[in-house]
C-alpha cells in the first residue's frame, strides 16, 4: 500500500455518496475509489493510499452494471475485499460491440466527458452526435475537444462544424502535446472533479493525460498516414490524479459507440429539430412530405443540414431498439424468476 493522505473530497467523494452510508457500514468498512479494473480485482485509492482489492463473486452477480473506473466501493476494514458498491451520481454506458446486448459501464462519477476528435479525417459529426447523446443521457456535461489544432491550416472550420451540432455542447481546440494549449481545459479540472477522455484511436487521449499529469504515464502511438486511424495503443481504462486535485480517465479508442435507450439525450442533441418540429402543421408530422412541415421548410431554406435529420432518425431507431431489448430482457428475467420459484415450490412439496 502506498501512503500519501488524500481527503475524500479531493478524491471526488460527494454528499450524494455519504447519504448512502449507514453507521454499520462505517464500523466495518471505508470508502475507496476505483482507478482501474483487473481480472483479479480492482486497483483503488482511498484516504489510506493506493492498493488492490478483490470483489466477491456473489457481489459481482448482484450488480446491474459491473463496477467500473471512477466508481466508489466500500472496502472491509478486516481484509482488502469489497463489501459493497456505492451508487454513482453518473455513469457513461454503451452497448458492447458486436451483436451482444450487454451494457458496458465506461466510467462512473464523471462531471465532464471530453469527446475527443482531431482536425483530420477522424472528425465525423454523426459519430460526435452519438457521444453527445450518451453524455446528456447520463447528465454529464459533454465538451467536444478537437486535438491536433497545430497540424491543421484551418482549425476554425472544425470548431464551426462542432458548434453546428447544436448549441448545447461546448467546443475547445488544442494541441494535446502543449501544456499551454491544454490549459484551456482548466475550468473543468478543479479539485475533486472527474473527467474522462473518449473517442477513436489515435486522437490523442493518452497524449492529453500525459500533458495534464506532466508525466509519461501512458504509452502513445502514431496514426496511419492514409486515413488518420490510430493503432489502439491504450487497452484498458485508468484514472489518474492531477496535481490540482482533479481526476482524469484515459480509455481505449472505440471503433464504434453503440447507444442504449438514450431518447432524452437525443432530444437534447437535436433540440433545434425538436424546436422546429413543434411548429409543424401536423402534431404527428414525420417530416417526410407533409404540408406545413417546419423541419422540411428549414432544410429547403438552408437553415438546417439535412444530415442532422437523417442522423436524428437513425439514432432514434437505434435507441428504440435498445429500449425494446431492455424490456425483453426484463420480461425474460421475470419469467425466469417465476420458473425458479415454482421449481423451488415443487421441490419443497416433495420434501414433505
Ligand atoms: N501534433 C499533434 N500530435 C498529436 C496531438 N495529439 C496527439 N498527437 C499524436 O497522435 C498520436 C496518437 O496519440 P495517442 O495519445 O496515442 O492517441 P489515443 O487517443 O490515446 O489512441 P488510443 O490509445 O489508440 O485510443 C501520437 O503520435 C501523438 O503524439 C496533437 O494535438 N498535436
Ligand atoms: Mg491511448
Ligand atoms: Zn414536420
Amino acid at each position: 500500500m502506498s501512503s500519501s493522505f488524500i481527503s475524500l473530497a479531493r478524491l471526488g467523494w460527494r454528499p450524494f455518496h455519504s447519504r448512502q452510508l449507514t453507521l454499520e457500514d462505517l464500523e466495518t468498512a471505508h470508502p475507496a475509489r476505483v482507478s482501474s479494473v483487473h481480472r483479479s480485482g480492482l486497483a483503488v485509492i482511498s484516504e489510506q493510499g493506493t492498493f488492490s482489492v478483490t470483489v466477491p463473486p456473489r457481489l459481482i452477480e448482484s450488480l446491474e452494471l459491473p463496477i467500473t473506473v471512477g466508481d466508489w466501493v466500500l472496502v472491509e476494514h478486516a481484509a482488502p475485499r469489497v463489501q459493497r458498491a456505492i451508487t454513482p451520481y453518473s455513469v457513461i454506458k454503451r452497448y458492447a460491440a458486436g451483436t451482444d446486448h450487454r451494457l458496458q459501464a465506461i466510467a462512473a462519477n464523471l462531471d465532464t466527458l471530453f469527446v475527443v476528435t482531431s482536425c483530420n479525417d477522424d472528425f465525423n459529426p454523426s459519430r460526435l452526435e452519438r457521444y453527445l447523446a450518451v453524455a446528456f443521457e447520463a447528465q454529464v456535461e459533454p465538451v467536444i475537444l478537437i486535438t491536433k489544432a497545430d497540424q491543421c491550416d484551418d482549425p476554425q472550420q472544425f470548431i464551426d462544424a462542432a458548434h453546428a451540432l447544436g448549441a448545447t455542447a461546448t467546443v475547445a481546440a488544442v494541441n494535446a502535446m502543449d501544456a499551454n494549449s491544454v490549459s484551456a481545459l482548466d475550468p473543468w479540472l478543479q479539485s475533486g472533479q472527474t473527467v474522462a477522455f473518449v473517442g477513436s484511436s489515435g486522437v490523442g487521449k493518452s497524449t492529453l493525460v500525459n500533458t495534464l499529469t506532466g508525466k509519461p504515464q501512458q504509452a502513445t502511438g502514431g496514426i496511419r498516414e492514409l486515413d488518420s486511424k490510430g493503432r489502439h495503443t491504450t487497452t484498458s481504462r485508468e484514472m489518474f490524479a492531477l496535481d490540482d486535485g482533479a481526476w482524469v480517465i484515459d480509455t481505449p479508442g472505440m471503433r464504434e459507440l453503440r447507444i442504449g435507450a438514450v431518447e432524452a439525450g437525443l432530444r437534447t442533441v437535436f433540440d433545434n429539430i425538436e424546436a422546429l418540429a413543434a411548429q409543424c402543421h401536423f402534431r404527428d408530422c414525420k417530416h417526410e412530405s407533409e404540408t406545413g412541415c417546419a423541419v422540411l421548410a428549414a432544410i429547403a431554406a438552408g437553415n438546417l443540414d439535412p444530415r442532422r435529420l437523417t442522423s436524428y432518425r437513425k439514432l432514434q431507431r437505434e435507441a428504440a431498439l435498445a429500449e425494446m431489448t431492455t424490456h425483453e430482457r426484463r420480461a425474460r428475467d421475470r419469467s425466469f424468476g417465476r420458473m425458479t420459484t415454482s421449481a423451488i415450490k415443487v421441490k419443497e412439496k416433495f420434501k414433505r
